[in-house]
């Protein structure tokens, strides 16, 4: 295959400061290490941690200036020498994980997002929203040239972090989950994925629009936490038995319901958090925890494992989750929608505008 032509410069989005906004402008394109690839990114979902690193919401420096995003698909077209199975014109992903050592405990044990070397796109190193973006040869997502890169972005940190989030959960076929924050980007994907994996969903969220998306995507019962009068109550006769669902996978960007989760879940059941709000806390009555058994942890991304299998749940074409496209350019517009909690599912920017 012939080389492709590499600009010297391109189009990105910058957080210059902590607190933002995102500047449009042209940077260099960057030259791929030994061990990694660059990638042209064709598309770029936007996840709300994203605006999270903008806005500085984490006990965590993120790099300054930062490109931000990490639910890029794009093509190979350059690697490092020492990359042999990664091809020039491969599909592929970056995602939240861009590398790891490979080498510690954790990445030995497949624990590759909590290795301490961690490096994290978007955030630690630049990400997605540029047209040349650089990832380990090791981390990148495999993606199969018959699904669309405009589609499966979103799969790139939404779905993965959901699909490993309902494992985690030990929920099993036919029973129920409540999916809390289910009208965003990452709740959108869970009902796809939970509902592929058999299981029975609860959608938590605000507003008759995310009412009608989160049962079109498969959702079988909507609690809307802005109206209802007792989410508790409401949640738990969603159920046929009136003991809540066996499951509760946090989603949403507010601490509220990470109070709250453990009144409503199942006597032995997991409720697993992954929403990030800034400054938040985790409660739960301790007697209740104890004699009701209730499993409290925590889910971070995905293995590349995880990674492999969620996509492949995307090929067979079992993950169907409406997105929007707009320009690179409009990345600022997208995060005030964000901020606004306007946001149906996910917003994708295509890099080319
Ligand atoms: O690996 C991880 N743990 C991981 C991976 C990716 C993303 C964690 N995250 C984190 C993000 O940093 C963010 O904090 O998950 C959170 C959700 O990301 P998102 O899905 O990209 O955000 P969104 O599209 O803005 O959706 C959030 C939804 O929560 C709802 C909102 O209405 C929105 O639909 N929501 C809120 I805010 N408060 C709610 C409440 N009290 C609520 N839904 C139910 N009850
Ligand atoms: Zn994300």
């Amino acid at each position: 295959m012939s080389q492709p032509e590499i600009p010297t410069e391109q189009w990105a989005q910058v957080v210059e400061k902590t607190g933002g906004p995102v500047t449009y402008k042209k940077i260099p394109v960057q030259k791929p290490g030994p061990d990694e690839v660059l990638v042209n990114v064709k598309y770029s979902g936007v996840c709300h941690t994203d605006l999270h690193a903008m806005q500085g919401d984490w006990p965590l420096a993120t790099k300054l200036p930062l490109v931000g995003g990490h639910e890029g698909a794009g093509v190979v077209v350059a690697r490092g020498e020492l990359v042999k199975d990664v091809q020039i014109g491969d599909h592929v992903g970056i995602k939240w994980l861009n590398g790891s050592c490979l080498d510690c405990s954790f990445c030995l044990q497949s624990d590759e997002p909590l290795c301490p070397k961690a490096l994290l796109s978007g955030y630690t190193v630049d990400g997605t929203f540029q047209q040349y973006a650089i990832a380990k040869a090791a981390h990148v997502a495999r993606i199969p040239k018959s699904c669309d890169l405009e589609v499966i972005a979103p799969v790139l940190c939404a779905g993965i972090t959901v699909y490993k989030g309902l494992k985690e959960s030990g929920a099993r076929p036919g029973q129920w989950v409540a999916i809390v924050g289910a009208g965003g980007g990452l709740g959108s994907m869970a009902l796809q994925y939970a509902k592929a994996m058999g299981l029975r969903t609860i959608a938590i969220d605000g507003g008759e629009e995310k009412a009608k998306s989160t049962k079109a995507l498969g959702a079988e019962a909507y609690v809307d936490f802005q109206s209802s009068k007792n989410i508790v109550q409401d949640v738990k006769t969603a159920t046929p038995d009136g003991l809540g669902p066996q499951a509760v996978l946090l989603l949403a960007v507010s601490e509220k319901p990470f109070q709250q989760a453990t009144e409503y879940v199942r006597s032995r059941g997991s409720v697993v958090c992954i929403g990030l709000p800034a400054n938040a806390f985790l409660r739960a009555p301790v007697f209740d925890t104890v004699v009701r058994m209730i499993n409290i942890k925590g889910s971070y991304v995905g293995n590349r494992q995880d990674t492999a299998e969620a996509i492949e749940f995307f090929a067979r074409g079992l993950i169907n989750v409406p997105s929007k496209t707009v320009g690179l350019s409009e990345l600022q517009n997208v995060y005030q929608l964000m901020t606004e909690g306007k946001i149906v599912g996910r917003y994708v920017v295509d890099t080319s505008r």
